[in-house]
Order: structure tokens, then sequence, then C-alpha cells
């Protein structure tokens, strides 16, 4: 059978380095590659299936060429793959062109926010047959093989005589070395390593890409959806499995891995192995992951530096103790001192802390608290981003509760918390407070921390130009913009309160109104990008 991926992107989160070709002719992108889509076409490829990806990321393969493709190759499904929230008015429309020019492919969406609203969405987009849920690697292979009548594919939402059918939940597989890697090669692309942050901090030029070890995360964070997506478990693969890994990335040229794994740190003796693997083996390739701060496994980090990990980074969210309460994040400052002075300690070069500002119930003095925290503790970067809230978190059933969002109107948007709920301080102030906590920070880092600050503005030096360091670090000081763009609006479909409900608006418009926006969030996007190039 003759399937097509697509990895529909948000235009916010990669760019096109200014130097776009690598040496073996690819182009070269800034961000994540597609792990998904990758994971799902090797495991089609090895069951004798057809398997063609796009990454709309790609300049070569617009939206336009998916659809003559499409026309030209007839493949029998396209299969939509997307992260979030912000990415899915991209992909309805990508899902609507696609249904006007061929009436008869299979279309399915699949990733974390359509398993999270499933119904909703076959609802909502009657031109996509299946909606996957969960796991894709047996469910596609299931699906490839009863796609006329998937009523035996667990894990699919689809319809029948106008009825939505949710056909029982796949049980979490436990067995990852089953399946193949992903299939890195079938994308004429090469990625440059960037902080995986909306900032284009390059981390090195090297051949990069990501890879998955384990899969979920069992702790109850209130914002957070990877618990409920993966039915509360952890699964892994083994050791053996990541090694063998690390060595065919290694045989293909690859520099430099970012784990994707939620919770990497969770069993000191899988990390141990992995380490002991990546040593004995001689792998040089430098990798980075993020974990909890309370994880035991922190004795090992001396073993994870020596096995070239450069970048561990943390979900710190706050340095107020209240606050981690409020968020159930179940663990202390103490703990986030233990864990960032002992990554520092055992060589991890590069320290990273998520924090978390605009969180219920925080006051100017927690706000305060998180950037003074921030400062002493010796991370190399941080980022303080605004708390959100998405449907299938256990905060988004309290706002229900509270009454501060409605399923039936919202389902299919985000929102920042300080924007709906009155416990959280108001937008102005925590613009104000972060402005001048990051100056706080900047100049105790520079004081205090000066060598460190110097290292690490010396690997960007390496790579970025002067001119994009200097706005890196200037970025917090430049003042609020007078408010979202509509390409912001239809990305991020943020609810801000001069433009309530635009952002469902533009979800809900006409085709060619949709197009309208995507079209002027595209050009805005080159826009920005060919200024920033320009000398
Ligand atoms: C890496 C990552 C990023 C990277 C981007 C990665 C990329 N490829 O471009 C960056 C840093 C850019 C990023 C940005 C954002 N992210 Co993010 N990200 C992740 C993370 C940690 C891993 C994703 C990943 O690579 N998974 C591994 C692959 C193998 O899994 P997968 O893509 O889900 O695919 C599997 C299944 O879903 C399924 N599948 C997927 N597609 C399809 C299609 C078909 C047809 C089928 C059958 C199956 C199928 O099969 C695959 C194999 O099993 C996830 C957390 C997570 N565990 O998923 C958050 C996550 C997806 N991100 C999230 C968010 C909120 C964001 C941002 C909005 C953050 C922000 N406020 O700015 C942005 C928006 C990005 C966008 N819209 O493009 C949320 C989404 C919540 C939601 N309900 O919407 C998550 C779940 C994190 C969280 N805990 O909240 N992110
Ligand atoms: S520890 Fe991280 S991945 Fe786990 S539930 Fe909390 S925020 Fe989500």
């Amino acid at each position: 059978m003759r399937i097509f991926l697509v990895h529909v992107r948000d235009p916010q989160f990669y760019s096109l380095p200014a130097e776009t070709r690598a040496d073996n002719g690819n182009i070269r992108i800034m961000g994540f590659p597609p792990i998904g889509i990758m994971s799902l076409c090797s495991v089609l490829k090895r069951a004798g299936h057809e398997c063609v990806m796009f990454d709309q990321a790609n300049p070569e393969t617009p939206d336009q060429v998916i659809i003559d493709q499409i026309r030209e190759q007839r493949p029998q499904m396209v299969g939509l793959s997307f992260l979030s929230t912000t990415s899915y008015p991209y992909a309805k429309i990508l899902a609507r062109q696609i249904r006007a020019i061929d009436s008869r492919v299979k279309i399915a969406f699949g990733g974390v926010f359509v398993t999270l609203n499933a119904a909703l969405v076959k609802m909502q987009c009657p031109e996509v047959d299946f909606v996957c849920r969960g796991d894709g690697e047996q469910l596609i292979l299931d699906l490839a093989e009863q796609f006329e009548d998937p009523v035996g594919v667990a894990g699919l939402t689809w319809a029948r005589d106008g009825k939505i059918l949710n056909n029982p939940t796949r049980p979490a597989e436990r067995n990852l070395d089953q399946w193949p890697f992903p299939d890195r090669e079938g994308l004429a692309l090469d990625f440059i390593e960037s902080m995986p942050l909306d900032v284009p901090a390059v981390l090195s030029m090297d051949r990069f890409t990501t890879m998955q070890t384990s899969r979920g995360c069992p702790w109850p964070c209130v914002f957070c959806d990877i618990p409920v997506f993966n039915q509360g478990k952890w699964r892994s693969r083994s050791a053996e499995h990541v090694v063998a890994e690390f060595k065919h990335l290694q045989e293909h040229g690859y520099g430099a891995v970012y784990f994707v794994d939620d919770h990497f740190l969770l069993q000191p003796k899988r990390i141990e192995a992995i380490c002991k693997g990546i040593v004995d083996n001689d792998v040089t390739i430098q990798w980075g992951c993020e974990g909890r701060a309370d994880s035991v496994a922190q004795y090992l980090f001396p073993a994870m530096a020596k096995a070239h990990c450069r970048t561990v980074m943390f979900g710190i969210e706050s340095g107020s103790q209240k606050i981690l309460d409020r968020l159930k994040k179940e663990q202390t400052l103490e703990e986030v001192e233990t864990a960032v002075a002992n990554a520092k300690r055992a060589g991890i070069e590069i320290v990273h802390g998520f924090f978390t500002v605009g969180n219920p119930d925080e006051t100017v003095e927690d706000l305060r608290a998180t950037f003074d925290f921030a400062a002493r503790l010796p991370l190399d970067t941080f980022n303080f981003n605004r708390l959100c809230v998405y449907r299938g978190t256990p905060m988004w059933q309290e706002y229900l509760k509270r009454e501060l969002v409605d399923d039936a109107r919202d389902w299919f948007k985000y929102f920042k918390c300080s924007e709906i709920d009155p416990t959280c301080l108001s937008g102005e102030v925590i613009n104000r407070e972060r402005t001048a906590g990051m100056r706080r920070l900047f100049l105790y880092k520079l004081r205090h921390y000066p060598l460190q600050t110097f290292r690490l503005l010396r690997r960007f030096g390496r790579y970025m130009r002067i001119r994009d360091i200097v706005y890196l670090i200037l970025k917090p000081f430049l003042g609020k913009r007078s408010g979202p763009t509509q390409a912001e609006t239809l990305s991020r479909a943020v609810e801000h309160l001069e433009i309530k409900d635009s952002a469902a608006a533009l979800t809900l418009v006409p085709d060619h109104m949709l197009e309208e926006a995507v079209a002027a969030s595209k050009t805005e996007r080159q826009r920005l990008q060919l200024e920033s190039q320009s000398p």
C-alpha cells in the first residue's frame, strides 16, 4: 500500500539557517526533526508498504507540492501528524485541501493533541477519515491492513453512517525494542541543533537528530498532559537497543542527539548501561536529555558526562514552594538546588531550567522569588514561559469546574492561565516583573558566574552571528509589542483579552480566509527570517 506521511508544522518553531545546504546537498533546518512520522515510516517500510514523508519545514515541499504529489502518485492513505493545539489549524486546512483534490484517499490524523480530543476533532473535520489515538506504530500497520473496514483497529476514532465510533483504546505498548530505528534518511533535510526553545540559540553545527529512549511519565503535575497521553505509564527501550541506535547514528555522521523522552532520568540501571555502552563502543556523539530534579539517578551525572552528555534540562517551574505545591510538581526547592549543583559538579556543560510564570495563586513576591532562585542556581540557560492550560490536563478539569473554560466552546484552544484565571497576576504585571527579574538575573550571573556565562557565549559565538547573540540577550529587555499579529493569533490560538474569540474565529472561518491567514503567517515568517539574515 502507498502511504504519505506529512509532519504539519507551526512556522514559529523552526527556521532555515542562512547557509541552507549541507555537504550532502540536503537543505539545513534549525529545529527538531519530525521523529513521529520517521518512526511510523520505518515501521511501514519494514512491513512492505511504500511510504513517502513530507516535512512542512522543507521549503521545497510546500503544501502545493504535497497536493500535486498526491494527485500524481495517488496514495491510498495520507497521515497528517502534528504535536499540539497550535498546529491544528494548519492540519485542518491541509486536510481540506487534500480532500478537495481527491475524494477517495483516506486521511488520518495522529499525535498528542488529536489523541486527547479525538471525537471532537472527528466531528469538526468531516474530511478526516481516521483520528488515531496514542502510539502509532502498530496502529498504522493495522489500519493499513483494514482501512476499508477498520472496526477492529484499536485506538481509532472514525465514523460510520454519520455516527462517531471510538474503537477501544490500545494498551500502551511496553515492548518498544520491537520497532526499527526511525527513518531519518527518508527526508532530504539535515537538522541543526538549537536550544529547544523559541530562540535562535545554535548549539552546534553537527548533524543533529532526536531520539526517543522512553515514553511517558507517571507524575501528577496539573498542567501536563503526558500522563494522560501515556495512560499514566512510563515505558522504555532497553539500553542495548538505545546503544545500537547511537552506533547507527554515528555511522551516519550524526554529531548531536537530543532525547525527546518526557523523563529520561527514571531508571538508574538503564542509564548506567546506556552510558557504559556509549563509552565501550567509542561513540562520540554529544547528547542531551530532560528529567525531574528529584531523580535518584543523579549520582550517574558523572557517568553521563563521561558518555558525552552535554545538556541536562530540568522542569523547575518556580522558586516558590507554595507554587510548586499548587502545580502538584511534587518536588522541593532543595531537591532542585541539589540536582543543578550535582549536574554542574559532574561536568555537564549546559544545565537548563524551564520555569513557568503567571501561575495560579502566584503573587509578585512568588515571582520575584522565582527570578532570585534562578539567579542563585548555577544554571547555564533558562526560560520563563507563561503557564498555559490545555485540554486533557488536570488543570483544564479544574478550570471546567470553576467555569473558566467551556469544553463545547474552547476544546481546541489553549489559554495563558493569566488571561482567564482571576487568581493569576495580570499579564501586565507578569511582563513587568519578568523584565525586571531577567535584568536582575543577568547582572547576577555576570557578577557571580562570569566564567560560565563567558563559556556559553563563546559556544554560541562559534555558530551564531554576533547580531543574533546580542538580540538573544536583549530580547527580555526590548519591551512589550503592541499585541499579537494575525499570524501569531493563528499559530498560537491564544485568547488575548482584546481579541477575545478571534483565535477561535480564525479556526472556524471559511477556507479562503483561513488560506489567506496561513499565507500571511508564512509571509511574515519569511520576512522575519530575511530581516535576521540581512547584514
Ligand atoms: C520535542 C517537542 C517539541 C519540539 C518540537 C518537535 C518537532 N518535531 O518539531 C518543540 C520544542 C519545537 C516543541 C514546541 C512546542 N510544543 Co512540544 N513537545 C515535544 C515533546 C517533548 C516530544 C515530541 C516528540 O518528538 N515525540 C516523539 C514522537 C515519536 O511521538 P509523536 O510525535 O507523538 O508520535 C507518535 C504518536 O503520537 C503517533 N502519531 C503521531 N502522528 C501520527 C500520525 C498518524 C497518521 C498516526 C497513525 C499516528 C501518529 O505515532 C507516533 C509514534 O508512536 C512533546 C511531549 C511528547 N512526549 O510528545 C511535547 C508536546 C507535544 N509539546 C507541547 C507543546 C504545548 C508545545 C508548544 C505549544 C509549546 C509552546 N507553548 O510554545 C510548542 C508548539 C509546537 C508546534 N505546534 O509545532 C505539548 C502538547 C500539548 C497539547 N495538548 O497540545 C506536549 C505534549 C508537551 C506537554 N507535556 O505538554 N515541542
Ligand atoms: S514531571 Fe514533567 S513530564 Fe512528568 S507530569 Fe510533570 S511536567 Fe509532565
